[in-house]
């Protein structure tokens, strides 16, 4: 049985975005202020450097209750023990699941409502959906889809979503409004200059009751 994490901040790093300050500090931080979710993610590593990227954070985030989600790279996720995320151009989720095995947990892309609701929750843990808003951080990113469309993927996601793409505070309780379990950042931690600090906003905004 996997138990799915705390996806309410979902901390996706970028190494560009964090600068000197490097994954695993900007990672330590951001679990400091509340976020539960880090996904690794890096375009350019081969699947040596994820894993040793992977284990220092694993090392550093020990005790924390945070769990680790690897971005595309099934190998790396495995020898990890992480979790897996991809993309609908990355793999078939049954293709993903086969790798990873049956414990870990498994996050898919959707950016269509059609791709939403071939999900198979059998194999699929969590939906990253959107992105919600055009973002500098993804180059290739898929139409933004807006509130309205957040809402429909994730009514059509037979899982768990989280709302991606340009997500900042001042969202935080509108993604929560629209049916998201979470929001995925990048920019709104990594780009910040407290990530712990940022991270406890994001928790607070998404958490505070409804005005
Ligand atoms: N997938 C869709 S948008 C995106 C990813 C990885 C980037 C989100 O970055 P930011 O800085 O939170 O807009
Ligand atoms: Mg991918």
């Amino acid at each position: 049985m996997r138990t799915l994490p705390d996806l309410t901040v979902y901390l996706v790093l970028d190494d560009a975005l964090c600068g000197s300050r490097g994954l695993t500090d900007t990672a330590v931080r951001a679990v400091q202020g509340g976020a539960r979710c880090v996904q690794l993610r890096h375009k350019t590593a081969d699947t040596q450097a994820m894993v040793a990227m992977g284990r220092a954070l694993l090392d550093a985030l020990q005790g924390s209750g945070a769990a680790l989600i690897v971005n595309d790279d099934a190998d790396a996720a495995r020898s990890l023990g992480a979790g897996l995320h991809v993309g609908q151009d990355d793999m078939p989720a049954a293709h993903a699941r086969a790798l990873i095995g049956p414990d870990a947990i498994l996050g898919v892309s959707v950016e269509t409502p059609e791709a939403a609701a071939a999900i198979d929750p059998a194999l699929v843990d969590y939906v990253g959906a959107g992105p919600v808003f055009a973002t500098a951080t993804k180059a290739d990113h898929k139409a933004p889809v807006g509130w309205d469309g957040l809402a429909r993927l994730i009514a059509a996601a037979p899982v768990p979503a989280v709302a991606i793409g340009g997500i900042k505070p001042e969202h935080a309780a509108l993604a929560r409004d629209a049916g998201a379990a979470g929001i995925a950042v990048v920019s709104a931690i990594c780009g910040q200059t407290d990530p712990r600090a940022a991270a406890a906003a994001l928790h607070a905004r998404f958490t505070e009751p409804a005005s």
